[in-house]
């Protein structure tokens, strides 16, 4: 690929002779629709194409009527610069105006001031008056210092220029970024037979070949590219900056449409709440509306969404807010997109701006000073800034996913990350990760869950360590990471798999201090033919035969046989001590030894097996 790539488009007033300019340029005539030829009126975008020394250039043509401003958005999402087409004889008009601000709202700051029809101008005073009229019009705005050039289409003067022109701008511009990140906008779908479904728009980000595999966003269908063209030449690879058609294998021609986006899978999703930073037009009229209708133009996508203003009542013409955008459907968007928005009814341009948040995730509180003040950074704010914010809001979080949802390539993401987990700002955990005061406030949830869990259940010494970890979401490397940190700082500490804060002791009123003794008074008379689980809880209540339990006051064997600790302990010393002297015991003997039935034998020497103090040889048990 040796000619840099562009794409430009037209834009103006209806009739002002945007085609006719296109086809004077290029040979090819844009208006390839009957009703179009019939009418003499572009209806649909048109596309064409020319080459001016080194630079190819795609040319999306587009509507002037007011009827058909929608169409014309479509196309203009993604242009590199713009021809603001404006008939010498008539100056500028609504679309005129129009047009320009939704140039200046969509960012495009490269463009070039067509006067034409200069045929028709007999009078140099005239030409001048327009001039200067035209000037006025555009300052201001991001086409404040381009060219205003005369030409006619008619008759070729000024054409040249024209050409010279766009040369020169297109070769300051530079070639086309390709970041690995290949999207295209779809702005037609249509079928050829024998060959299938076909998608057309510019191409962004990156390049696309045959045999990639796609994503459609929304939909989130997978295709693979069977054929590119640009300029209806056949390529192998599309590069960013071109008009290029996808003909796609693997997907429904129903599951295509305008307003799509054509990605690598995975590298963009689909969203229906936005965080938009927004400038209201001054000729808009009214303020914008908190939870008013609107219509989103976002690429080449168009979705009714309704409006979220944040942090004042509405937003007065001429000026700026933050809004949320709660979109009817899904629709495809990144960090830095830019949109229009348009009243569906009485139709009109309201205004525009850029994304800042494609996934915020929540609705805002609109009067919450910290969320216009996490859009104030993510419209200004560096790498780490925005990262940092957006880990803060759902951590842990692997570096992959946080890189994705921040919106910021790669490369400067990732260096970033890097410089926040040298400054102490970032921990990573077995691959997630947190930032450094999520980390201490994980430290405080932990705390809190577990006095709030000792509160409820004041006889419980602490909580099962898989109860907390779960409670806290974390994974088991983090989890534990976390213990030991919180152990080591004496804030938590682990007592045979339960959990409990530091200064968590069981306090037993004295009327269950009582009713603890007499139990096991009993349990300690009734020598190893002890009252069963059952009889155990029914006599104490559960919250203290567990609360026993959890002191180690209670030792429970199996469903059925608990012992009172001292009890257990003298029990399983006899049968060591059997086992030192004699080498092996089987249950007859233990029962004898212990003076109890076969039940109560087998219970103990099972637990004795099961904690690896014995060892199951045949009918015996030896030492472990
Ligand atoms: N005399 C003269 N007439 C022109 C010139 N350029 C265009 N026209 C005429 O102006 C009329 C409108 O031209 P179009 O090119 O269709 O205008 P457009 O801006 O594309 O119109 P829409 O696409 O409908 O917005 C046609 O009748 C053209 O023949 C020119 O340079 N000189
Ligand atoms: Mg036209």
């Amino acid at each position: 690929m040796e000619r840099a790539l562009h794409v430009i488009g037209t834009a103006g007033h209806v009739d002002h002779g945007k085609s006719t300019l296109v086809k004077a340029l290029t040979g090819i005539d844009p208006d390839r629709l009957a009703e179009e030829k019939a009418r003499e009126m572009t209806i649909d975008l048109g596309f064409a194409w020319l080459t001016i020394g080194d630079q190819e250039i795609g040319i999306v043509d587009v509507p002037g009527h007011r009827d058909f401003i929608e169409n014309m958005l479509a196309g203009v999402g993604s242009i590199d610069l713009a021809l603001l087409v404006i008939a010498a004889d008539e100056g500028v008009m609504p679309q005129t105006t129009e047009h320009l601000a939704i140039l200046d709202l969509l960012q495009v700051e490269d463009g070039i001031i067509v006067l034409t029809k200069t045929d028709l101008i007999d009078d140099p005073d005239w030409l001048e008056l327009v001039t200067l009229d035209v000037s006025d019009a555009v300052s201001g705005t991001a086409l404040q210092e381009a060219p205003i050039l005369p030409v006619s289409a008619y008759t070729g003067e000024g054409l040249a220029e024209l050409k010279a022109a766009l040369e020169q701008k297109l070769e300051d511009k530079g070639r086309h970024p390709d970041n690995g990140r290949p999207r295209l906008a779809v702005d037609r779908v249509f079928t050829l037979s024998g060959f299938g479904t076909v998608v057309t728009g510019t191409l962004d980000g990156g390049s696309l070949s045959l045999g990639d595999q796609v994503e459609i966003i929304p939909g989130n269908k997978r295709a693979r590219v069977r054929g590119l063209q640009t300029h209806k030449r056949k390529l192998d690879t599309a590069y960013p900056g071109s008009r290029v058609a996808i003909n796609l294998t693997g997907v429904d021609r129903d599951d295509l449409q305008r307003g799509q986006v054509i990605a690598r899978p995975g590298s963009i999703s689909d969203t229906i709440l936005i965080d938009v930073a927004y400038r209201h037009l001054a000729d808009a009229g009214e303020p914008l509306k908190h939870n008013a209708q609107v219509k989103l133009f976002l690429g080449s996508a168009e979705v009714l969404a309704r409006t979220r203003v944040i942090g004042q009542k509405d937003i007065p013409p001429g000026h700026e807010g933050w809004l949320q955008l709660a979109l009817s459907e899904p629709a495809a968007a990144a960090r830095g997109d830019r949109f229009i928005l348009r009243r569906p009814s009485p139709p009109a341009t309201l205004g525009g701006g850029k994304i800042l948040d494609p996934h915020p995730g929540r609705r805002h509180r609109r009067f919450r000073p910290d969320v216009a003040e996490r859009l104030q950074t993510l419209a200004g704010g560096t790498p780490d800034e925005i990262l940092l914010m957006a880990l803060r809001r759902r951590q842990p979080m692997p570096a992959g996913e946080l890189i994705s949802i921040s919106g910021i390539d790669q490369d400067s993401a990732g260096a970033a990350l890097a410089d926040l987990i040298e400054d102490g700002q970032v921990r990573e955990i077995g691959g997630q990760l947190i930032t450094e005061s999520g980390w201490r406030d994980l430290r405080q949830k932990a705390q809190q869950i577990l006095q709030t869990y000792h509160e409820k259940n004041p006889l419980r010494l602490g909580m099962p360590r898989e109860e907390l970890r779960s409670r806290l979401g974390l994974s088991p490397q983090m989890f534990n990471t976390l213990m030991a940190w919180c152990t080591d700082q004496n804030i938590i500490v682990i007592e045979g798999g339960l959990l409990r804060t530091a200064d968590h002791e069981l306090l037993f009123s004295p009327d269950q201090q009582q009713q603890i003794a007499r139990f096991l008074d009993q349990m300690k008379r009734s020598d190893a033919n002890t009252p069963s689980v059952k009889e155990a809880q029914h006599a104490l209540g559960d919250a203290l035969y567990y609360a026993l339990i959890d002191l180690g006051r209670l030792r429970q064997l199996n469903a059925d046989v608990v012992y009172e600790s001292g009890q257990y302990e003298e029990f399983a010393g006899k049968i060591t001590s059997f086992l030192q002297a004699n080498g092996e015991i089987n249950a007859a003997q233990a029962r004898d030894l212990l003076q109890t039935s076969r039940k109560y034998a087998i219970a103990l020497l099972e637990h004795l097996d099961d904690i690896k103090v014995t060892r199951r040889v045949g009918d015996v048990r030896v030492l472990a």
